[in-house]
């Protein structure tokens, strides 16, 4: 990175996966090119880039789980795999030619607030800086991979392996391998390696609901169709919103509807594993929803082959050789792997976040992340989040909810640009309000009805996902409304601050 160049960005995108590259190419769309997305890796995609272990899916089709604006005709699965979504997201940034707004290899490391100026710096680990009126913290919710604390486990003389950080060069072929987890990475790696391992040892924690995905090659003519007749994709969008969406009540409410889902639940395992220990120790024991449900044609049929062994007595400690069940008991592996899913980033900061009065955002989150409508955050004028707090999807499409952000993020951006403000700060008692309305919500679903999960902090409040129906999330987000901030002072004019023109010279719509 160039430290000499020191001009001032309009906006500042941290990280080039769906978030960070949604909002380059609406910037672009509204005729704004004064931005810059820092991505820390080499690629676009972020997770999509990132987690290339076997089986990695979406479990969302793909037709939704894609820009309603920019939609992809060939998707050849109904649920796309990880190389196609990575494909779709690389493809996105040459139709757009986001690349040279893209500095790769530019880890943040801290974004720090200038009152005097109304203006970002964000301090890189190369030691660079840069400054921006806005940043917008693209930077995903599921990227820091969590490592069990088990005993011994760096004592492993085997390989060890996070679902999220696949060595590929590794052959698993003829291997005994462990498997910790059963979460959405394990049920799509373990069938995925399961024919080629000579034993596989799955240490299960806690039974997931699991319901049959419905997955499949989209028929050429499919594609084509939708090629010449783009309405028809979209009608397909459409239907398959709805069709996620009305599994809310099921999932997230934890009322009678629940409790028909878990039938149905209970009778797809019956239907899939015959062997009644088997089934005994894969049924799960809490509310349907309260973790993530998970989709899959493949899981419990690979459950039942030969060479699967579903452990349950717990692990007691890791060796030099394999894993010492709770029972005593000793599996000699060649192969570890973690799938023990990630630190959610919305429990914390990514980075070091200094706000008005030096004030930190870490400590600010220390009771539990909170945003207005998971974007902005008081003390932190002029910094937004996409996928922030409490906007994760119980059971849809997060892309839906990253595109009701855009939206908002621009007119947020475009009131400071036709103003000429400094800088937004959302009042205190707005975010207050918001989040003790989510936290009310809150009570009445699933999530907090007594498992565990990732969707909640140490002290039980889930600060992750949305309570209630993505369409309910994008009406509240629909409009920008400037009264619920505090306006900081008109800034400096353009010529002033030696801004790039960019937006600047784009007269109002
Ligand atoms: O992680 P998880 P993940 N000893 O946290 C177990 C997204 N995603 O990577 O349930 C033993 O869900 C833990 O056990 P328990 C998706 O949002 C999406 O699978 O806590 N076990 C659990 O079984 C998802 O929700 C796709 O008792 C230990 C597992 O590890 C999120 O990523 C695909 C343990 C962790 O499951 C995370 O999924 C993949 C220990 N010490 C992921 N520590 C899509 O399809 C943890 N576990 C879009």
């Amino acid at each position: 990175m160039n430290n000499k160049k020191q001009a001032i960005l309009e906006t500042a995108i941290v990280g080039a996966g769906f978030g960070g590259l949604g909002l380059a190419i609406r910037l672009l769309q509204d005729g704004c090119s004064d931005f810059q997305i820092f991505e820390r890796s080499d690629d676009v995609g972020g997770v999509w880039r990132d987690n290339i272990y076997p089986g990695a899916a979406c479990d969302v089709p793909s037709h939704l789980y894609s820009f309603s604006f920019e939609p992809n005709p060939g998707w050849s699965r109904a649920f796309g795999g990880q190389a196609e979504i990575h494909q779709y997201l690389q493809h996105c940034a040459d139709k757009y030619q986001l690349w040279d707004k893209i500095q790769f290899g530019a880890e943040v490391e801290a974004a720090l607030f200038d009152e005097q100026q109304n203006l970002w710096t964000l301090r890189f680990r190369s030691g660079d800086e840069i400054r921006a009126r806005a940043v917008v913290l693209a930077v995903g919710a599921l990227n820091v991979p969590a490592y069990p604390s088990i005993e011994g486990l760096d004592t492993f003389k085997g390989k060890i392996m996070h679902t999220a950080e696949w060595d590929d060069h590794y052959s698993l072929e003829g291997k005994r391998v462990g498997v910790i987890g059963t979460g959405a990475s394990a049920i799509q790696v373990v069938p995925s390696i399961q024919p080629q391992v000579a034993e596989l040892k799955l240490y299960q924690r806690t039974a997931p609901w699991v319901m049959p995905k419905r997955d499949g090659w989209i028929p050429p003519v499919w594609r084509k169709t939708y090629e010449r007749f783009p309405i028809l994709q979209k009608l397909h969008r459409t239907l398959q919103y709805w069709m996620f969406e009305s599994t809310a009540p099921v999932m997230i409410k934890n009322n009678w509807m629940t409790r028909v889902g878990e039938r149905l639940g209970r009778r797809y395992l019956r239907r899939k594993i015959q062997d009644p220990v088997l089934r005994e120790k894969v049924t799960p024991t809490y509310a349907l929803g309260c973790k993530r449900v998970l989709l899959s044609d493949d899981y419990y049929p690979a459950l039942t082959k030969a060479n699967v062994d579903v452990l349950t007595q717990g692990i007691r400690r890791v060796d030099e050789t394999g894993i010492v069940s709770a029972d005593g008991s000793h599996q000699q592996l060649d192969a570890l792997i973690l799938a023990t899913g990630f630190k959610v980033p919305a429990a914390g900061a990514p980075f070091r976040i200094e706000g008005l009065g030096g004030r930190v955002l870490d400590d600010d989150w220390r009771g539990g992340s909170e945003a207005y409508l998971g974007m902005a955050v008081t003390g932190y004028p002029n910094l937004l989040y996409i996928m922030g707090p409490n906007t994760g999807p119980g059971n849809i499409s997060v892309i839906f909810y990253i595109e009701s952000q855009l939206r908002y993020i621009m007119a947020y951006l475009k009131h400071m640009r036709e103003r000429n403000i400094a800088a937004l700060d959302i009042k205190p008692d707005v975010q207050r309000k918001f989040n003790d309305m989510i936290q009310a919500k809150m009570q009445k679903t699933t999530w907090v009805s007594g498992c565990d999960s990732w969707y909640l902090t140490e002290d039980g409040k889930n600060t992750t996902l949305w309570p209630g129906y993505s369409w309910q999330y994008r009406m509240q987000a629909k409009h920008f409304d400037p009264s619920l901030y505090r306006s900081i002072r008109t800034r400096p004019s353009a010529r002033e601050l030696a801004l790039e023109p960019g937006c600047e010279a784009i007269p109002s719509a």
